[in-house]
């Protein structure tokens, strides 16, 4: 039976699904957090961490989820199961189906704009919370402050009352809580050094440009605590589908695939209070930082690397990537030998642990992430991964010519094909301009490094200045001439 055949999963099937839940002493809670960008990473990260903190120790932290791209499919999709869904953990021992109940309403920005703003002067609603990708928060690189130039910032210094991008909103609803003197946290869950203050720094200086007064009062009592958020989620497919109508006998439309492993360090600065997230596993911290530059540059980095050269290489899911015996030791090299060495990590962290934990969960081979999706919006990822990494290399006089080998390979990437002709997409918000200088250095490695280097939303000028960075990626491109196949091997050794 297709799944579409049996009958739609909501919470009044709940009675019947006591064996997928995570405890059935469930009451349903009061919306207290609001969370910008509902995708799948939230929906088997926080949401599940929140769900069981109520569990064990109360509190009304439903969530409210907000999908800022117009997706009104995704909104109606989980609204049709009133926010319920199931999580599909796989893993080397097999797969485990749990029904998420902590998500209770859906928005869609920007129809749903009043009930979004409704929810957001709740005084209930305490936290707001994000995921919106490097590419939401709408940053000048150069200055850290928001981008005046950026098309949706520009519309919202115009519409302030109408705002679409995430500082727009941040500061129009904060403008609302300032009239009762209460403001909500907000919790940056994305992959940014720093992202609380990068957030803080991004919403406090679009606020300045409509009223500074407002912009004082974010930057004097509203937390922005830094977070480390880790879990490996990939996009739904046709399979999770398949597995949550196996094991519930109910048709859900918006399952979330993800591994066993999760782990989520968070900066403890809540004036208005915050879920038990320390009583379920979550590590509440005085500072994030050295936690989230061990994520960042351990695992984001050797991910986008494996994403790059596998595109060019042809592995099309990560585990398949790192079954290749010498893309494994390559990774394993540029870990041990070039990442960690950049690192100051607190005693009781195992770095060298903490790489084959790694390495192990990219072997995990029921979760085809694919590299494609990894590949994604390389010009915002590429500076965090690996970019900083390589310049505390520099700086150290030390050697870096697997990271530059990483850094190469996105400039190949940047040409749509694979090594063996098969063509792909190139999805970045800067696609346009990258993919024109690509072509236009027509594979010549001094031609391709010039002209990206001079790209100063990914390549600050300092580094690109350096001339042992030039001449590394002028390297490893020349390599990459052979095949990305045999400059795995090469670079492996
Ligand atoms: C990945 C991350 O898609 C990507 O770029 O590197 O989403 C990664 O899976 C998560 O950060 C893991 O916590």
């Amino acid at each position: 039976m297709t799944s579409s055949a049996l009958p739609r999963l909501t919470r009044h099937a709940l009675p019947a699904l006591d064996a997928h839940v995570l405890s059935t002493s469930w009451c349903e809670p009061r919306i207290g957090i609001v969370h910008l960008g509902i995708g799948n990473f939230h929906r088997a990260h926080q949401a599940l961490y929140t769900e069981e903190a109520m569990l064990a120790a109360g509190g009304e932290w439903g969530i409210c989820g907000v999908t800022l791209q117009g997706d009104v499919s995704k909104r109606d999709a989980l609204m049709a199961q009133q926010g319920l869904y199931s999580v599909v953990e796989r893993g080397p021992a097999g797969e485990k189906v749990t029904l998420a109940r902590a998500l209770l309403e859906v928005l869609a920005m920007p129809h749903d704009h009043d009930a979004l703003f409704g929810r957001l002067a709740d005084p209930q609603v305490r936290i707001v919370s994000l995921t919106v990708t490097e590419k939401g928060y709408c940053r000048d690189p150069k200055t850290g402050e928001v981008a005046l130039d950026d098309p949706l910032v520009a519309h919202d210094l115009a519409n302030p009352h109408t705002p679409r991008s995430v500082p727009g909103i941040l500061a129009a609803a904060l403008r609302g809580r300032r009239a009762s003197d209460n403001p909500f946290t907000v919790l940056s869950c994305d992959n940014l050094a720093h992202n609380g203050a990068a957030l803080r720094r991004v919403v406090c200086s679009f606020a300045r440009q409509l009223d500074p007064s407002l912009a004082d009062w974010i930057a004097d009592v509203v937390a922005f605590p830094s977070t480390m958020v880790d879990r490996i989620v990939p996009a739904t497919t046709e399979s999770e589908r398949e597995s949550a109508a196996r094991v519930l006998g109910y048709c859900d439309a918006a399952p979330v695939p993800c591994e066993p492993f999760r782990q989520w360090v968070i900066e403890d600065r809540f004036p208005a209070g915050r879920p038990a997230w320390d009583a379920v596993g979550a590590q509440l911290v005085d500072d994030v930082t050295p936690f989230e530059l061990a994520k960042l540059r351990m695992l984001n980095g050797t991910h986008s690397t494996l994403a790059y050269l596998s595109m060019l290489a042809g592995f099309d899911t990560i585990d398949a990537a790192i079954g290749n015996p010498d893309m494994r030791r390559l990774i394993h090299a540029m870990m041990s030998d070039e990442i960690a060495p950049t690192l100051s990590v607190p005693r009781s962290f195992d770095i060298l642990s903490y790489r084959d934990a790694l390495l192990a969960r990219y072997a995990n081979p029921a979760l085809k992430h694919r590299c494609a999706q990894i590949a994604m919006d390389g010009s915002q990822k590429i500076p965090p991964r690996l970019l900083g990494t390589i310049a505390a290399r520099i700086d150290a006089g030390q050697p870096f010519a697997r990271l530059a080998l990483a850094v190469a390979a996105w400039m190949r990437f940047l040409r749509g094909h694979a090594d063996d002709g098969t063509r792909f997409e190139v999805k970045d918000p800067l696609a346009a301009r990258l993919q024109t200088l690509a072509a236009a250095a027509h594979d010549e490695p001094d031609a391709l490094v010039a002209a990206l280097l001079e790209v100063r939303e990914v390549f600050p000028a300092e580094l690109a200045a350096q001339p042992r960075f030039r001449s590394a990626l002028r390297d490893a491109l020349q390599v990459l001439g052979n095949g990305a196949r045999s400059a795995i091997a090469a670079y492996a050794a």
